[in-house]
């Protein structure tokens, strides 16, 4: 059974890891989000697609939740001493992956090839796929100015209030190799646990993507990334509260109206109507372990019409 599945970076990797403990890694292809990556000492880095590739392959910080476990930080040292940009960091581990990746894609080899030889090089069965090769990044409007998706996000520590989000070159963007079919061949389609507005809507944007599965043949279900209205990290509870005037699971669905047919959500979370189309599966979507992911995937999948 082809499973694809829309993820951006740590609570959509979680969910990923316990999709794979419940169904062949062959039959899934994640469409990852690549609106916040960015160069950084002249490395281009993929943080979403990292996050994916770290979890999957058992290499990740999960206390931190992003970069990698038994990570060393000689390398950002050294940058801060000699007075260079140490603000996002990059510990020693990640830094021989941004510099294999950013080699390749220097030669001319595009995002979507790259991550596959990264992925197969560290022994990921699932088929990873960026959204898109093109340059599509996040730009968050805030009353302090508008800022980069990661210059909002670590250099600021996600504190401005978002009013409005735009994804520069969207329209001229075109999906990845394989990402439209990976969608007409799925039998399910699952949007992960991810921030609506800076993981999924950013995928959504490249054109072709959202109408693809607004034409879906096949079910798609949501999980929603709060739990009793709040963001187990992270910025989403408040750009819901300021860009779609809550945090409930009808706030939640609002952002994926004409794309999925259920929205899977927390029992704290008090069962409000959805918007029409959107059926409402209450379940534990708190991700503790390994295995309370893998029941949230399976409950996901049972949603869909297709149990694990
Ligand atoms: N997040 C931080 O809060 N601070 C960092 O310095 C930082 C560095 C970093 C390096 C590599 C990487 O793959 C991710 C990194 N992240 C860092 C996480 C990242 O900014 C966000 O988690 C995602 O972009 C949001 O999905």
């Amino acid at each position: 059974m082809n499973v694809t599945v829309l993820s951006g970076g740590v609570g959509g990797a979680r969910f990923l890891r316990g999709l794979l403990g419940v169904v062949d890694a062959a039959d899934v292809t994640i469409v990852g989000n690549v609106a916040d990556d960015l160069q950084v000492l002249g490395l281009h880095v993929s943080p979403d697609l990292d996050s994916i590739l770290y979890t999957l392959t058992g290499r990740s910080d999960d206390e931190r939740g992003w970069g990698r476990a038994d990570e060393s930080w000689r390398a950002l040292e050294t940058v801060g001493e000699l007075g260079g940009d140490d603000w996002f960091r990059l510990g020693d581990r990640d830094l021989g992956l941004h510099l294999v990746r950013t080699e390749l894609l220097r030669a001319g080899v595009p995002l979507h090839e790259a991550t596959l030889r990264l992925a197969r090089a560290l022994g990921l069965d699932a088929r990873l796929l960026p959204a898109t090769d093109d340059p599509v990044r996040t730009f968050l409007e805030t009353p302090a100015g508008t800022f980069p998706f990661q210059t909002w996000f670590v250099a600021r520590g996600h504190r401005d209030e978002v009013d409005a989000v735009h994804y520069a070159g969207a329209p001229d963007a075109a999906p990845a190799p394989g990402v439209l079919e990976a969608i007409a061949a799925a039998a399910v389609i699952l949007v992960a646990p991810s921030n609506p507005y800076v993981s999924i809507q950013p995928i959504l944007a490249v054109p072709g993507i959202r109408d693809a599965l607004e034409h879906r043949a096949v079910p798609c279900v949501a999980v929603s990334p709060l739990v009793g209205g709040r963001a187990v990290k992270g910025p989403a509870d408040r750009m819901l509260r300021r860009l779609a005037g809550g945090t409930t699971p009808a706030h939640v669905a609002s952002c994926y109206e004409g794309i999925v047919d259920a929205l899977v959500f927390d029992r704290a979370d008090a069962s409000a109507e959805l918007p029409r189309g959107v059926r409402p599966v209450v379940t534990e979507t708190l991700m503790t372990d390994v295995g309370a992911a893998r029941r949230l995937a399976a409950a996901t999948l049972d949603a869909a019409g297709a149990p694990a």
